[in-house]
């Protein structure tokens, strides 16, 4: 177990107030929002650390906006998060990929909208395999005095105030940044609180894991098809061929590849063309961590995922996101094997 950097406990909370004095003229209302999430995450913890136990497994029946089936802890989760957000008047908007459209809270005053994915790999839950909470926090453009726009929930990542998960897995740990680096906290469930246990975390510069579900091999570019090819080579020299991990939990994947480096890809392909994972939730708050980890997070065009200019609350977007070495050697290999493959020009042609 990697030893922790920190010197003495301090809780969510302390460390919350101690960065919101470094952040002069804060109002304390991120503040008290990343509260409010940390309060929701001890909640839906406890419910999944126990759903073995109670009736709460299994499908209710509903599906959400995708056609998924929805279990029973994803709508718990939701509810929490919804209870959450709305318990101070912060939040105007909240997008859900639990809610089809765009839920306008109590107050419309509030200055922030958060866009979540309230459990994230929720296929995994009867499988007791590790699931996570998404969230991404914007503040408004529109007047408080005014209603929020649905402008005010399509603003690109680069936006963001604060971007994070929480993943229930053998521990419950929360990772978050504001925008001065990525600090994790880890949960002691006998107390409630989240204990600091990794601050300023930095992505290893290259990694020897990459993570893609190979399943949708014949699918994928050939670009793709040759980076994960080089991958598998022997080469002593860039230590290859490389670990292959796959959870097929994003929260999982990308706080293994946060912690160990490596890549994450989850790509553009002929089934899905703009990928499986949803940008407002799910791409880019992880892209916003990982960037402040040291990283990088791009699409298959070598553009950040956080300037992808969103028109819609539940697009989807290809996201090849970890350590720089690994991420833009990937991308080289995309670029270098472009979608058609060149087809052989007649000398006639040539003349
Ligand atoms: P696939 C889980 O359903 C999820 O939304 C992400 O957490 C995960 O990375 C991805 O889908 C897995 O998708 O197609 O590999 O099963």
């Amino acid at each position: 177990m990697k030893k922790s950097n920190v010197d003495r406990l301090i809780t969510l909370e302390e460390f919350i107030i101690q960065g919101q004095n470094e952040f002069k003229g804060a109002t304390g209302e991120l503040s008290q929002l990343l509260r409010d999430i940390g309060l929701a995450a001890k909640i839906i913890s406890r419910e999944v650390n126990k759903a073995g136990i109670t009736n709460i497994l299994g499908v209710d029946g509903s599906r959400n906006v995708h056609g998924e089936n929805v279990k029973k802890l994803d709508i718990f989760s939701n509810d929490q998060m919804l209870h959450a957000l709305s318990r101070s008047n912060i939040v105007c908007m909240v997008v859900s990929e639990e809610d089809d459209g765009i839920i306008r809270m109590q107050s419309s005053s509030g200055r922030y909208i958060v866009h979540m994915d309230p459990l994230d790999g929720s296929s995994n839950i009867d499988v007791n395999v590790s699931i996570g909470t998404i969230f991404s926090i914007f503040m408004r453009n529109s007047d408080p005095a005014d209603y929020p726009t649905d402008d005010d929930a399509l603003q690109k990542g680069t936006k963001q105030v604060a971007g994070g998960y929480v993943l229930y897995g053998s521990s419950t740990i929360l990772v978050y940044t504001t925008g001065v680096g990525v600090n994790m906290f880890t949960l002691d469930p006998s107390i409630g609180e989240f204990f600091l246990s990794e601050k300023n975390i930095q992505i290893p510069e290259e990694g020897t894991i990459y993570s893609v579900n190979e399943g949708n091999y014949n699918t994928w570019s050939p670009g793709l098809k040759k980076y994960i090819a080089y991958c598998k080579e022997n080469d002593k020299k860039t230590n290859r061929p490389y670990t292959s991990r796959y959870i097929g939990s994003m929260v999982a994947d990308v706080h293994r590849t946060l912690l160990k480096g490596g890549i994450f890809i989850y790509p553009e392909s002929r089934k899905l063309p703009n990928g499986k994972l949803r940008l407002m939730y799910e791409c880019n708050p992880i892209s916003y961590i990982i960037e402040q980890a040291g990283g990088l997070s791009m699409d298959q065009n070598g553009r950040r995922v956080m300037e992808i200019e969103p028109t819609h609350i539940h697009q989807r977007a290809p996201i090849y996101v970890g350590s720089k070495k690994n991420v833009q050697n990937c991308i080289e290999h995309l670029k270098k094997y472009p979608k058609e493959e060149p087809r052989f020009i007649e000398k006639a042609e040539l003349q």
